[in-house]
């Protein structure tokens, strides 16, 4: 063996053709980014062939057949109604009497349970909201057909921010979480932005047993790829257990940025670690638009997350409050409207060192 080994490295030729083949390994890394070059080994090792797509509505209606039908056993484990890459256009957000329609079989309040089996998964799938009603319409349009194809026993909840102070996404998330754990034992609460589409059906809106999920791993607004290691935005997926143990998200970030990263940093505090969907699956559409007004940029952010270590067990779900104007079943989700009051002054970075 180890003769072998030494007439073979002995030869210059073998040590030339490793170094150009790492050196060419090294370029293709440095051209494309790391991940799109995974993305591309794994990705068609996979097979997913994202030039052609299905429409997520295919045969639906054949796979919930008779409505009287009586239930005996639970679904499969793997839904047998898959179908793997979906097409996805923006052109004219359908309306809801139309989502409506193509969705007999969702009941008031945005719940669905397969008909013919019961639903081995139960999902609460959670949407912060303000003045985006055409983008939940397109989201709603393809979310409610994409998580029948997974035959989840499921429902959605859409929390309204009343009033014109700052966003605050990470406390609305938390708000959603309250409320949907009032209706029902979920397995797995999916927080969910209302501008991002999911285009694998194979991407599974069930929770890992062990750790927090992140499921909009590969967005087309970042190249299909991680903005950066550790990047937690999007969509995720934690069952009820793992949020608490996390405290819930920070409801101190006001308007754009950084209540994601926090969150990463909880999960990591609390002594867990994220897991995500591979990025041949854990692919979306981000709805073209303008930054919101209202949801400016948070200058805080960076303060805020120096402090994360320190205040994370204080600052979270055991110091929630917000007042609940209203609970509505509407045909295709149940809406929270929330007053959830506004922005602290906090002191800017430029005053701050005034002060010293
Ligand atoms: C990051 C933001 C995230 C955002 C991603 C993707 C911050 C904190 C800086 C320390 N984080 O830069 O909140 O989701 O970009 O847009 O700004």
């Amino acid at each position: 063996m180890g003769a072998m080994f030494l007439t073979r490295t002995d030869r210059p030729c073998f040590f030339m053709c490793l170094a150009v083949s790492q050196l060419l390994f090294i370029l293709l890394l440095y051209r494309r980014g790391a991940s799109s070059v995974f993305q591309g080994i794994f990705g068609s090792y996979l097979g997913w062939d994202y030039s052609r797509t299905q429409d997520v509505y295919t045969n639906l209606s054949l796979f919930i057949p008779d409505p009287e039908a009586v239930r005996t056993q639970f679904c499969p484990a793997r839904s047998p109604i898959l179908v793997g890459p979906l097409t996805i256009t923006f052109n004219k957000p359908p309306s809801l009497k139309k989502i409506q329609q193509k969705n007999r079989y969702v009941t008031s309040g945005g719940y669905f349970s397969p008909r013919h089996c019961f639903g081995r998964y139960r999902t609460a799938v959670i949407i912060p909201h303000r003045s985006r009603e055409s983008h939940l319409r397109s989201l709603l349009y393809y979310l409610h057909p994409f998580l029948q194809r997974q035959q989840l026993h499921y429902a959605i909840f859409v929390v309204h921010q009343a009033g014109n102070a700052t966003f605050n996404r990470a406390k609305l998330l938390n708000i959603g979480v309250r409320e949907a754990l009032r209706y029902d034992d979920w397995d797995c609460l999916i927080l969910h932005d209302v501008d991002l589409v999911p285009e694998n059906d194979y991407n599974l809106y069930i929770c890992d047993d062990y750790y927090p999920k992140h499921l909009s791993s590969a967005m087309d607004k970042f190249q299909y790829s991680l903005p950066y290691w550790g990047y937690f935005g999007g969509v995720s997926a934690l069952t009820p257990d793992q949020f608490m143990k996390i405290n819930g998200f920070p409801n101190t970030y006001w308007g754009w940025g950084g209540e994601d990263d926090d969150i990463a940093m909880r999960i990591r505090l609390s002594g867990m670690s994220i897991t995500r969907s591979p990025l041949s699956l854990g692919r979306y559409k981000m709805i073209p638009h303008d930054r919101d007004s209202g949801n400016e940029e948070n200058s805080h952010r960076y303060t805020l997350l120096r402090n994360t270590k320190k205040n994370w067990k204080d600052d979270g779900m055991n110091s929630l409050d917000f007042h609940l104007l209203s609970r509505e079943k509407t045909p295709l989700y149940t809406n929270l409207t929330v007053d959830i009051g506004e922005a602290p002054e906090m002191p800017t970075e430029a005053s701050k060192w005034r002060l010293f």
